[in-house]
């Protein structure tokens, strides 16, 4: 693909950014460990660590904050907020979160016993680890190719139903708090699961007596996959599809940060009022006032506002149109990327790109470090760093997946920041010889420790061969 269609809004406020030299980025990334995500942002010039929370709000929105009922009980806002989800999720319970893994907090303490077992397809850091938090055992279920980064097939988050059979049979449906379904699979690269798949597991579990949970995160770039690939949905709009994807599932937990526009905020979404009870008394604990979770009123009036302009069909291609103009020109030049695209990031295959190293070496961890020195362009890894260690055996983790995940804030960038970014990702690809090292752990904190672990070349003063 050579372009996209023009963005379907036009810029009214500007955040300067800085362009940097070479030296400075070495400096600054030495003082951070060689961990991208420890750098102060100012010293990044395009920041694709995470499309969450870095969206760019509307006029609409904006005007929304103002609008914002800051009572500390039943503000005006909640309901307008509730409203707004009950009506695209179409959950009955809406609770309000400050963000995503409040929501996972929350949802893990209700239902989860420990020495239960949860199937899920792949898993995310933050969702694991409420879930292993409370007891838990995680058993990945997605399907065979959601490991295979070359492999094109459509819904590479669709769950294997004979890998799920199994989990049920092993340990019994009364082990099972729930099964954990995202859409789109993050750990994947963005990728979809059909509503076709997701009702099969919905069938299965159910029969079993098991609830499903869905993680709504990125449902909306589910949906656009929906539409674009699966039989028979063509013609259905994208809040269709919303509704259709939630309505085989018993709940869900959103963070707004990603689909919604939005900086800050979540729920969690029921259908069982008793669950709802449980869970809207752990949010006093832990979040805030069941009428507000954690966000001001004005956070619920900006979400509700983007929940409206993230169904609009321009704006979910437009955004899904620049992550495949970013992947297709690294794919066109060669650079090993996860196929098929995904929705909202692109992701480069660090195994395949330092060939050369081992594992051991934190090859994602590597390349998100040679990026941003060589443009001041922020990733993240998300491999071997990211899934962390076994709670059993305290072995490092080393999924089949590794790769140096390049995340497109919503409406955020423009095109040309994009070409800068693939002209550099590129550049680092052909030169990937000249990286000879990979990086050890100096600190390495308990939990989601890509967040806050330090690194040093191993066995060097640099990653490269000077
Ligand atoms: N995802 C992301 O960048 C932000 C933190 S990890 C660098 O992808 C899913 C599918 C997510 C997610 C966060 C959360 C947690 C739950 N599910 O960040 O707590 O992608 O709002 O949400 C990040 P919160």
């Amino acid at each position: 693909m050579t372009g996209y269609p023009p963005e379907p809004w036009r810029v009214k406020m500007v955040e300067p950014i800085r362009a940097t030299t070479r030296e400075y980025r070495e400096q600054a990334l030495r003082a951070a460990g060689w961990n991208p995500c420890l750098l102060r942002s100012e010293d990044v010039y395009v920041d694709l660590f995470t499309d969450s929370g870095t969206n760019a709000m509307s006029d609409r929105q904006w005007s929304a904050l103002m609008r914002g009922d800051e009572a500390y009980a039943g503000a005006r806002s909640f309901y307008v907020f509730e409203e707004a989800v009950r009506a695209h999720y179409g959950y009955e319970h809406v609770i309000p979160v400050h963000q995503g893994r409040g929501g996972e907090n929350i949802l893990s303490r209700c239902l989860i016993r420990p020495g239960t077992h949860i199937p899920g397809n792949m898993y995310f850091p933050s969702t694991r680890a409420h879930q292993e938090l409370n007891g838990a055992t995680f058993h990945d279920v997605i399907i065979d190719e959601a490991h295979d980064p070359s492999c094109e097939h459509p819904f590479k988050g669709d769950v294997d139903l004979g890998k799920l059979r199994a989990v049920i049979a092993e340990f019994g449906p009364e082990s099972i708090p729930y099964v954990s379904i995202a859409a789109t699979v993050n750990m994947a690269g963005g990728q979809p699961i059909s509503v076709a798949n997701l009702a099969e597991v919905g069938e299965l579990a159910h029969a079993n007596g098991i609830p499903v949970f869905l993680d709504t995160a990125r449902a909306i770039e589910n949906a656009w996959f929906v539409q674009q690939r699966e039989p028979g949905w063509a013609n259905a709009s994208i809040a269709e599809i919303l509704l259709a994807l939630c309505a085989v599932t018993d709940g869900a937990v959103m963070s707004s940060k990603k689909d919604s526009l939005v900086n800050i905020g979540g729920w969690i979404g029921l259908r069982d009022s008793e669950l709802a009870e449980k869970a809207r008394g752990l949010v006093l604990l832990y979040e805030g006032l069941h009428t507000y979770g954690g966000m001001a009123g004005r956070d619920m009036e900006a979400i509700a506002a983007g929940i409206a302009e993230s169904v609009e069909e321009d704006h979910v291609r437009a955004r899904i149109a620049q992550v495949e103009h970013l992947g297709g020109r690294l794919r066109d030049a060669g650079v090993p990327v996860i196929l098929p695209l995904g929705g909202h990031c692109v992701c480069v295959d660090a195994t395949a790109t330092l060939s050369h190293l081992p594992r051991t070496g934190f090859t994602a961890q590597t390349l998100a470090a040679a990026v941003y020195l060589q443009a001041g362009v922020r990733g993240v890894e998300r491999g071997a760093v990211s899934a962390g260690r076994d709670p059993v055996t305290g072995e490092n983790r080393f999924p089949p997946l590794e790769f140096l995940r390049l995340a497109i804030p919503r409406r955020v960038y423009t095109r040309s920041h994009i070409d800068y970014v693939a002209d550099n990702v590129i550049e680092v690809h052909q030169r990937r010889d000249d990286i000879v090292r990979g990086l050890a752990f100096t600190y390495e904190p308990r939990h989601l420790r890509f967040f806050q672990a330090r690194f040093a070349p191993d066995g060097g003063e640099t990653i490269f061969a000077r």
